[in-house]
């Protein structure tokens, strides 16, 4: 890692380049995965960097290597790094670096850049931009290092950015000539830094603590909304005492599914139009109002009378942006959930009985109507027969990460596959972004060493799908199960002007996804009924070999935009136009 030069003395000296300090402040800090894509002027960086024993996975498009990035730091509270070359690879790695900085995932995107003189001065160099400039609005902190001297500084800087308080997005732009740069060897690595306490406790005042508990206490309908901030923060025993001791029924956002079982007792998720038009006081626990609640108000909330909001998270700022929160409790959340349950003591009295059992009540009904519609077996397979097995096999493998994206393929698994484990499931997040799909399937694998289940719209999985490669290369235990539907949300649409060409939202119809894995590899398979799709996901799991099953489902499943079609404008019939003279 060092080379020897000369001093003006003739003595030899021990020199650092700025590749290797890149990599020993990288190591400094506990980071030893690398996602990214080789090329101008960062090449070498993989390289060495592999040669000092970090995991490089090198992916066929940034997009999927930042997205792999942002869920490592999503499951492991390390940012997750992701490394490109300049002006197109950065602008391919910008939109997973945005995706993060908005469901609040700790990821780093260091790209290599242009020199500054000549971007500058707009002299046309190759692949020339100004990309931090371009960053910087997109993500929550974004650096460049100019002296291989301030690697370590630049480094730190990004870590600490990523991981304390509301975590996100950090852009790190590094030129070209930074990385041949060299300093003396003991004074470069004297110039790197440990960072201490990256993400530091914040613990909750006591007045807020007693102002929530004093809400919580005398709700009549109260409810928990855990959200996928309350995953994050790893606080999952405190979590569940929390809602064990208050006895409060609880709504999990759909990557907090599997923060308590799906089939707790006091999961509300079968119940979900019911609790939040019925509840009084809402507890939101690492959960934002945003469009996935509605915002907070209007006819999902109920109009029947006003709600109260108790709002655990570590952003002040989120608090009273949609509605008035009554109780802000500003704080990490363990260390305001452990508040909270000190403050409640052993004497708590849990939520009352009534709300309670009219929750039950409710859910028994949507539990029996689901239970009726998974026993159905049809043919061709329609989403419910096929997520029946998925469920089954979840049932049977808690410990495997679910990753899912799609429309109809997204709301039917995420209601219809119960999740037993904490920060098992990974989807498409507050953005609702598609091409998530094999980006966090590969994060999940390399960080957990267990076997990962993608569950896939087909057009979902087009956004991707080139990672295949990647998944045979690296021989990562992946079984993806492609639900074809023949199109976005269905196949059966027609081009409306008679033309030939098929209509926007249909693909080439009976499409073989499973070719493609082959293709590398991979054993592909084709599942036209339930036995095939859950021998075959049986399969793969039990011999973690990188699988593709192309799950042939009815063509006309689906609804446009799976259970968001409110926001889907559509036009409304006009009256015909008298022609004018
Ligand atoms: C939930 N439900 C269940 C169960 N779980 N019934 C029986 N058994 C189980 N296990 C019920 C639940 O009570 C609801 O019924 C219904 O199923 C749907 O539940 P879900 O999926 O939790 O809730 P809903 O209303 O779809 O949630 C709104 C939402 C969600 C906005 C949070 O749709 C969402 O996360 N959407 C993301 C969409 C997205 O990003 N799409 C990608 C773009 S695709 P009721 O209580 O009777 O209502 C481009 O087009
Ligand atoms: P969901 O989509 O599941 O509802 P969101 O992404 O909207 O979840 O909300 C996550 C919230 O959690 C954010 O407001 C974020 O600030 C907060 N958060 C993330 N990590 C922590 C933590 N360790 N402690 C407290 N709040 C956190």
């Amino acid at each position: 890692m060092s080379q020897e030069s000369q001093t003006p003395e003739g003595s030899a000296a021990q020199t650092i380049d700025g590749f290797h300090l890149v990599i020993e402040a990288l190591k400094l800090n506990g980071i030893n995965t690398i996602f990214g894509l080789p090329g101008i002027p960062i090449t070498d960086l993989t390289r060495l960097s592999q040669a000092a024993g970090m995991r490089v996975i090198s992916f066929r498009h940034e997009q999927h290597a930042g997205n792999a990035a942002a869920a490592a730091g999503f499951l492991t509270q390390k940012p997750g790094i992701c490394l490109t070359v300049s002006a197109p690879g950065f602008l391919n790695g910008l939109t997973a670096l945005s995706n993060a900085t908005v469901n609040c995932f700790p990821m780093i995107l260091i790209s290599g850049s242009s020199e500054r003189e000549i971007v500058d001065l707009q002299q046309g160099d190759y692949e020339e931009m100004d990309q931090l400039a371009i960053a910087k609005p997109l993500c929550k902190a974004a650096y460049r290092v100019l002296h291989a001297q301030d690697i370590g500084i630049g480094i730190a800087r990004a870590i600490r950015s990523a991981l304390s308080g509301r975590p996100g997005g950090v852009y790190l732009d590094f030129p070209a000539k930074l990385f041949s740069q060299v300093m003396e060897h003991t004074a470069g690595l004297a110039s790197l830094i440990q960072v201490v306490d990256p993400a530091p406790k914040q613990i909750p005042g006591a007045d807020a603590v007693h102002r929530a508990l004093n809400l919580l206490k005398n709700a009549k309908r109260p409810l928990i909304i855990l959200g996928k901030g309350a995953a994050y923060a790893q606080a999952d025993a405190a979590l569940r005492a929390l809602v064990e001791t208050s006895g409060v029924p609880y709504l999990p956002m759909s990557m907090a599914k599997g923060l308590l079982e799906d089939t707790h007792a006091l999961s509300a998720a079968a119940a979900r139009s019911y609790v939040l038009a019925q509840a009084d006081v809402v507890m939101l626990i690492g959960a934002r109002l945003n469009w996935l609640l509605s915002h907070g108000k209007g006819k999902t909330w109920g109009e029947s009378g006003p709600k109260q909001f108790i709002q655990i998270d570590i952003e002040p700022k989120e608090i009273d942006s949609n509605v008035a929160i009554a109780a802000p409790l500003i704080g990490d959340i363990g260390s305001c959930v452990e508040a909270m349950l000190q403050g409640m003591g052993p004497n708590w009295t849990p939520a009352p009985k009534e709300w309670v059992a009219g929750i039950a009540e409710r859910k028994a009904k949507n539990l029996s109507k689901m239970a009726d519609t998974l026993a159905l077996n049809p043919s061709p397979m329609n989403f419910h027969s096929a997520l029946a097995v998925v469920r089954s096999i979840v049932a049977h493998h808690p410990d495997i990460t679910l990753v899912n994206e799609g429309a109809n393929t997204l709301d039917f698994t995420r209601s219809i596959v119960d999740m037993y484990e904490p920060r098992k499931r990974l989807d498409v997040g507050t953005w609702g972004i598609m091409g998530i799909g094999m980006g966090f399937a590969i994060a999940a694998a390399v960080t957990t060493q267990k076997p990962v289940l993608a569950i896939e719209g087909d057009s979902a999985f087009g956004f991707s799908g080139m990672e295949v490669e990647t998944i045979c290369r690296y021989h990562l235990p992946i079984c993806v199960v492609v639900f074809n539907n023949n199109g976005v949300y269905g196949g059966m649409d027609v081009n409306q002007s008679g033309g030939a060409d098929v209509a926007p939202t249909v693909f080439v119809k009976g499409a073989r996804y499973d070719l493609m894995m082959q293709a590398f590899g991979g054993v592909g398979l084709n599942a036209t009924n339930q036995l095939e799709l859950k021998a075959g996901i049986e399969a793969a799991l039990a011999s973690g070999k990188p699988t593709l099953i192309n799950a042939v489902i009815d063509e006309s499943a689906g609804t446009e935009s799976g259970r968001i079609t409110k926001l889907n404008p559509k036009t409304t019939p006009k009256a015909p136009v008298k022609a004018s003279t």
